[in-house]
């Protein structure tokens, strides 16, 4: 099923136009990862390290270009996502004071309709949207003894114990939540590494900021009710990037749209003027710099595959090389009813610090695009720090947690040579200070 039903059409009528007269990104990059996961499976490193580096330029090209794209062949059983969507729906049809009693504090448990506000700089009020957030089960995921300050900050503050629903409310719905965070964790961790691959680095790259592996995943349970007069002002998720590494997402219904920068709209949809959504230009303009000509684009839903998109991070760590894309989530057509979607984020340690590698200095390095002459990020950052960041825009309650990590962080100094367009080197110093 690709875009929307012509029933949107009619709900269009009152809904803002320019929300869903967009294009459907159907060339979307796909990768088939079987290969990969058979070779982990039988232990052969011969087959695993053809399957990474057939997969590499791929994942290149695909995080280089819009960040977003496909994983197939991913081998996690359809009955096991098929269980998850109802055991989600199940959930959200339950009383609110029964929901509620999940919720632990952010990112754990209940988030009731319109808690959270994704874009404040162009909703006045929160996502059309009710969540249930889940992370690894403590007992399987203890902080380790030498944890820093920073990381019992915030694994206090945001990933708290998981409080669950009684087997006599909602039978069976941990067994099924965990086994499937454990099956996506994997899959995850399978990415990851033909990402770190992608970025030049150790296919061990991701896992070894994980000090407990396992621990830095996030499923979240959505269900968005559709919102027949939905306006740009106020959307079922409005637009923003992620924070971390990597969501893979499976959704169960079309309502998912992505920013393409310029370059992308030309090179997928030459003959058409895509219509931009000048509603949110001001959005789109305060989170990425600003790129007129660009376009949203649904993103479709396919049988068998995870969406699977990149975050601030990534982003950071490749100067920008490869792209953590504005998305957003319309869904306005009460013919499709609910839409479920299940979005697993993956971050690493709060206290893992990012700095752009090497290789991806503007000027000198090997996987930097040539034409990049700017250094986006010169100072480094911890996770901990862009996460609280992140999450006091979204919170309107958590500027205390940004300020503790802030004074927890520590301030490194970083010193990068950058080579400008006549090859004359510049040495940079810049302190990672609040
Ligand atoms: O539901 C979706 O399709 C996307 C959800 C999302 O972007 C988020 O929760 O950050």
């Amino acid at each position: 099923m690709l875009g929307i039903s012509s029933s949107a059409a009619a709900a269009a009528v009152a809904a803002d136009a320019s929300l869903l007269h967009v294009p459907t990104f159907t060339d979307i990059p796909i990768l088939n990862v079987s290969a990969l996961i058979d070779a982990k499976a039988s232990d052969d490193s011969a087959a695993y390290a053809k399957a990474i580096a057939d997969l590499t330029m791929a994942m290149y090209d695909a995080s280089k270009s819009v960040g977003f794209f496909l994983v197939s062949g991913h081998g996690i059983d359809t009955a096991l996502i098929d269980d998850m969507f109802a055991m989600a729906r199940r959930f959200f049809a339950l009383p609110v004071d029964v929901k509620k009693t999940t919720s632990v504090s952010h990112n754990r448990g209940y988030m009731a309709l319109g808690e959270e506000n994704l874009n404040s700089d162009a909703q006045y009020d929160g996502d059309i949207k009710e969540a249930l957030d889940i992370g690894p089960e403590k007992e399987d995921a203890p902080l380790p003894d030498d944890a820093s300050e920073l990381d019992r900050l915030l694994a206090y503050r945001l990933r708290q114990r998981n409080r669950w629903l009684s087997d006599d409310v909602l039978p069976g719905f941990k067994q099924v939540s965990m086994k499937y965070y454990d099956k996506v964790n994997e899959l995850a961790e399978i990415v990851l590494e033909v990402l770190a691959s992608a970025m030049g680095q150790s296919t061990a790259f991701f896992s070894d900021r994980v000090k407990v592996p396992g621990t830095m995943g996030q499923l979240r349970m959505v269900r968005y009710p559709a919102a027949p007069g939905m306006q740009s002002s106020r959307l079922s998720c409005g637009a923003h990037s992620d924070y971390g590494c990597i969501t893979l997402l499976a959704a169960d219904t079309p309502g998912l749209q992505i920013y393409l920068s310029p370059e992308v709209v030309k090179r997928h949809f030459p003959a058409r003027a895509c219509s931009d959504l000048q509603a949110h230009h001001e959005s789109i303009k305060y989170a990425s710099g600003g790129q007129p000509g660009g376009s949203w684009a649904w993103v479709p839903v396919v049988p068998g595959t995870f969406i699977v998109n990149l975050g601030d991070m990534i982003s950071r760590w490749t100067n920008r090389t490869f792209k953590s894309t504005l998305h957003r989530v319309v869904h306005v057509d009460t013919d499709l009813g609910d839409r479920i979607s299940l979005p697993f984020f993956v971050d690493c340690d709060f206290d893992t610090e990012i700095r752009v590698l090497p290789a991806f200095l503007p000027g000198s390095g090997k996987l930097s695009d040539p034409k990049e002459h700017v250094l986006h990020f010169p100072k480094p950052i911890t996770m901990g720090q862009h996460l609280a960041l992140m999450f006091s825009s979204t919170f309107p309650e958590l500027p205390a947690v940004r300020k503790e990590t802030q004074r927890l962080t520590p301030s490194p100094v970083v010193h990068v040579t950058l080579r400008d367009e006549d090859g004359q080197e510049h040495e940079l110093a810049e302190s990672a200070g609040a």
